[in-house]
């Protein structure tokens, strides 16, 4: 009897463990098996899983098609490269207006004018030199118009004073000389209009140097300058003879 209640003890419990869950039964009643339920619905989709890991690399693409040919913008410019070699000897020029040897050539004949001239004003009796000029005179009295043909005979012209250096200095030729008392010409004359002395190419006088109320045309008949021993200018009959002076230039260009 004992051993009939240990083995029920014993089968009591292993339905225990075999319907661990389920609701408590009358131990009393022996469990029929049931007809199977229809099956749940499906439940909602998992959630994405996470990135796999990078896959082996693939192979090798094929070759592309060649670019099409389009030339660029330029680039900066580079620096200057090295000079290039000397060009060949160019014609030659066309030839100059005057050589050297021409122009030496014309220089000489124009020194060889000027020493002429220079022997001519040293052969007078009395010469003196102011500026670029020489004052010139051996003494000889003539009218107007003959004094200048005179001058001009040997490349020089009547004398003319044009500063007040120069009527100092052809006063002191007059007076060493002995002329100033006969007052030589000065090449001025108002032929052409009366009362406006100009010189004897027509030019305006830029300096004069006049005595107080000269030239008064004395009766008429004075259209041509002289200097009197003050070395103040006054107007003369041109017809009377006065001592001529004249001048020269001696003016170098080398
Ligand atoms: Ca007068």
């Amino acid at each position: 009897m004992a051993l009939l209640k240990l083995f029920l003890g014993a089968l009591l419990l292993l339905q225990f463990v075999l319907l661990d869950g389920a609701e408590p039964q009358n131990l009393n009643c022996p469990a029929y098996g049931g007809v199977p339920g229809t099956p749940g619905h499906n439940g909602l989709p998992g959630r994405d899983g996470r990135d796999g890991k990078d896959g082996a690399i693939g192979p090798k693409g094929e070759k592309g098609e060649p670019g099409v040919n389009v030339q660029g913008t330029p680039g900066k410019a580079g620096p200057s490269g090295p000079a290039g070699a000397k060009g060949e000897r160019g014609p030659p020029g066309l030839p100059g207006s005057e050589s050297t040897a021409d122009s030496l050539k014309s220089e000489i004949q124009h020194l060889n004018t000027k020493i002429a001239m220079l022997e001519k004003a040293a052969s007078f009796n009395t010469f003196r030199k102011v500026g670029q000029k020489y004052y010139v005179t051996d003494g000889i009295e003539l009218t107007f118009d003959n004094g200048m043909q005179y001058c001009k005979d040997f490349g020089g012209a009547m004398v003319l004073p044009i500063t007040t250096l120069e009527n100092q200095a052809l006063l002191k030729l007059s007076v060493s000389s002995g002329l100033s008392s006969k007052r030589p010409f000065i090449r001025i004359t108002d032929r052409e209009t009366e009362g406006q002395f100009v010189d004897t190419e027509g030019k305006q006088l830029t300096f004069t140097n006049w005595l107080n109320g000269q030239p008064d045309d004395y009766k008429g008949l004075q259209d041509c300058g002289i200097i009197p021993q003050s070395g103040l200018w006054d107007d003369a009959n041109c017809d009377n003879p006065h001592p001529i002076i004249c001048e020269i230039e001696t003016e170098f260009t080398l």
